[in-house]
């Protein structure tokens, strides 16, 4: 029997602590204000190019970093955001890469999607389909071959599961026993394409992973808890056997493609956006379940969700106080030859002579 098919009926049952809970609802409210604001920053004229929200899909952000030790790596593709807040970037660098301006985390000079932080083990955003995947799996391999026990976690989109990249890369992941979790956050489109147009695939698309005898798991973003365990279980299996998982997440962006998609409740209802945002919202349902359980009062929720606001505002501030790049500036870190003025440099042969 393959052992993929086991792996829906056994995570790891570990509960999760008060504070491990409130710490999920804080980045929730981190990642939601902190986008809101950037959307007004980007109405303003103040941010150009690429805007990819998360706004709707913050549980899956904040449950999986709670998840995650300190030696642990991840990686992700275009929409980003959230896990570059969750994996503990500061508002205002992230704030002042979007902006094009010096105290970016990437200098201001790549935008949306060079929001790296090696200092914190994120390995950034990828705008390329699935270009994240094999760097992930790089990034087991480097973990595994220096005998550190940890994980490297991909995040993803279903759109990129049809890359041929994807499918070597599982491939590989298996085959080298790679401590790797995949997680799928399905979102239904790719662009402005539904999954059912794009994929011929079983209900569930992290069933393919049986074709590599990998295990696979499911669930949804409302469910907190389970994400936890599903994610506890999958980054056990990757430290302790090396064993690769695909964990899909079922979402839904409340937002376009990208700020600037106004088509996007035309290839959807308003309806089944409203329809999640009004009764299946993970943050309010998070909120309301931790008082209800008693780990926080309405005020202290409330004071969770301004402490955010008043974060992402001041990031914008803080954001600005520095300059866009020079011109010298921005022909630095483009070719570590060029910068360190080495021979290759000068002879304009890099690999071969
Ligand atoms: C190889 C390649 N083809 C096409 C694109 C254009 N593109 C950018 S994002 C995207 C779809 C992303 O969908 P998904 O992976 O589901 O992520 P989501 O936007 O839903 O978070 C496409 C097709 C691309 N970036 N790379």
């Amino acid at each position: 029997m393959l052992a993929a098919s086991l792996s829906n009926t056994q995570t790891s049952g570990i509960p999760m602590t008060p504070e491990t809970k409130i710490h999920i609802l804080r980045t929730m409210w981190r990642i939601r204000r902190f986008e809101q604001k950037a959307v007004r920053h980007y109405a303003n004229g103040e941010m150009a190019g690429w805007l990819l929200l998360d706004i709707g899909q913050e549980s899956i952000a904040a449950t999986v970093r709670a998840a995650m030790l300190p030696d642990d790596h991840s990686i992700s593709g275009p929409r980003g955001l959230g896990h570059a807040i969750a994996a503990g970037l500061p508002m205002s660098s992230i704030m002042a890469e979007l902006m094009g301006l010096t105290s970016g985390c990437s200098k201001g000079k790549g935008g949306m999607f060079s929001l790296f932080a090696p200092d914190r083990n994120h390995w950034g955003c990828h705008a390329i389909a699935a270009a994240q995947t094999p760097l992930a799996a790089g990034l087991a391999f480097a973990l595994k071959q220096k005998s550190i026990p940890a994980a490297s976690v991909c995040f993803m989109g279903e759109g990129a599961m049809n890359q041929g990249v994807f499918h070597e890369t599982l491939n590989l992941a298996s085959l080298f026993n790679l401590p790797v979790v995949f997680i799928i956050e399905n979102n239904g489109f790719a662009m402005g394409t539904s999954e059912e147009r794009s994929s011929r695939s079983p209900a569930l698309i992290a069933q393919r992973a049986e074709a590599y005898n990998m295990d696979w798991d499911h669930c949804t973003d409302t469910d907190i808890q389970l994400i936890h365990e599903k994610v506890t279980t999958a980054l056990d299996r990757a430290r302790t056997q090396h064993r690769p998982t695909l964990l899909e997440i079922s979402t839904m962006r409340y937002y376009g493609f990208h700020v600037a998609d106004a088509s996007h409740k035309k290839y959807r209802t308003a309806e089944s956006i409203d329809h999640k945002r009004n009764h299946f919202d993970p943050l309010t349902l998070w909120s309301q379940q931790l008082i209800t359980e008693g780990h926080l009062s309405s005020t202290q929720a409330e004071d969770i969700d301004a402490q955010a606001k008043a974060e992402a505002i001041q990031s914008g501030v803080l954001a600005k106080t520095s300059p866009p790049p020079t011109i010298p500036e921005i022909q630095q870190d483009v070719y570590w030859e060029t910068d360190q003025n080495s021979p290759a440099s000068h002879i304009g042969h890099h690999f071969f002579q």
